[in-house]
């Protein structure tokens, strides 16, 4: 083959490629007792596959350009599937507009791979803008449901607001996670929802949905928190009344906004869920993740919430898009009890922290409260260091 400067290019990006996509991922140790950390984002930008980035005919693409850029991967569902771990992650094209793609992995921790195309999500009469930030629940009803955000341009803005949005809760199900059937978007007497989530199980023989009733597009407003409520059906799901099962508080994590992340995982002592609090800052909002657990029969009924946060953004997780994030729409819980918890960080890459369903117990019921006050927090460290004393 002629030495060209196409041939060139992609020798250079195949090894790159390669490399990246065959790197061994390590835990942080020691970690923190609750879950690990890893060394490396299991997937970004650079491991969308060449094929979807470049024109690979060198007639058409002398200089071997890219042709669609990808902005990022992020805010991924997950879900186990055919003894692999999937995610169904959020791409971002440099055009600002999202759509999903599903990687696998053999391990859950490395070797992140994206299937040949991009997921073809079936639009509705009224059709939208964007979608993004999928959770997937496999529903007793036999069916894989992915519930995410439909984002179009709010109707009433003026001319001169290009900016100002309207977000909903789209519903889409599927056998394979190739073919989607949309069904109707979520209606509430919210104004706007995001973050929605399907509770795995029938409640009373209905559908039942986690919500994030909010007023506007950023601003919950007296959208109160993460709520929930049922529905008759769900090709045209309906919740007429939503109670608010884990509310925002003032000088908390999630004092802004809060909203729940994947499904949740059902256990001996409660349903899990994680969820992300925001709070503002001097510098923007902050976006951490926290744990809480509800009764199993009650479902609006929290059991154990501890305080503050599970995960917080660090180091260069610090950095991206959208600053100081971490956002979870996606868990995997194995059947020998390990979690896989599946987090983005800024809006920009994906990473993976490793617990079990029994650390994750332990810390959702021996975690100490948030008690709400400066006093409050010295009472319940005192409290460590006088029982520690035996120990010293
Ligand atoms: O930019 C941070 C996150 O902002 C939104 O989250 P929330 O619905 O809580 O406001 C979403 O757009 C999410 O995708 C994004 O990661």
């Amino acid at each position: 083959m002629m030495k060209t400067l196409f041939n060139e290019r992609l020798a250079q990006l195949k090894e790159l490629y390669t490399e990246l996509t065959l790197r061994a991922n390590e835990p942080q140790l020691p970690g923190n007792g609750i879950f690990l950390r890893y060394k490396h984002p299991i997937l970004t930008a650079a491991h969308i596959p060449l094929f979807w980035r470049y024109d690979l005919d060198e007639e058409a693409n002398p200089f071997l350009m890219e042709r669609f850029g990808v902005n990022g991967v992020f805010n991924a569902g997950a879900i186990k599937w055919n003894n692999r771990y999937a995610i169904m992650v959020r791409v971002e094209g440099r055009d600002r507009k999202s759509f999903f793609a599903i990687a696998d992995s053999p391990n859950g921790i490395d070797n992140f791979r994206f299937w040949d195309s991009p997921v073809h999500m079936p639009g509705t009469d009224n059709p939208e803008t964007n979608i993004y930030d999928i959770r997937l629940t496999r529903h007793e009803d036999g069916f894989i449901y992915g519930l995410f955000c439909t984002e179009k341009r709010d109707p009433e803005a003026p001319v001169s607001d290009q900016s100002a949005a309207v977000a909903q809760c789209g519903i889409a199900r599927t056998l394979d996670l190739v073919t989607w059937q949309r069904l109707a978007d979520l209606e509430t007497t919210s104004p706007q929802q995001r973050n929605v989530v399907l509770h795995p199980e029938f409640v009373t023989g209905k559908y039942a949905f986690y919500t994030r009733p909010q007023d506007s597009f950023i601003d919950a407003g007296t959208g109160g928190g993460v709520g929930f409520g049922l529905a008759d059906s769900i090709t045209h799901a309906v919740v007429e009344k939503e109670i608010i099962i884990d509310a925002r508080r003032y000088h908390t994590i999630n004092e802004s906004k809060n909203g729940l992340g994947p499904q949740p995982i059902k256990t001996r002592l409660g349903w899990l869920h994680l969820a992300h609090g925001v709070r503002n800052t001097a510098a923007g909002l902050r976006y951490t993740l926290y744990l809480f657990m509800t009764d199993l029969h009650d479902l609006t009924r929290v059991l154990y919430k501890p305080g503050g946060y599970l995960l917080a953004p660090r180091g260069e997780e610090r950095v991206g898009d959208v600053s100081n994030v971490l956002f979870c729409n996606g868990w995997i819980a194995d059947e020998d009890g390990r979690v896989f918890i599946y987090y983005a960080s800024s809006d920009t890459r994906m990473h993976v922290a490793t617990t079990t369903i029994e650390q994750l117990l332990d810390y959702v019921v021996n975690t100490p409260e948030d008690k709400g006050t400066s006093a409050g927090s010295v009472d319940t460290l005192q409290h460590i260091i006088d029982k520690n004393k035996a120990f010293l």
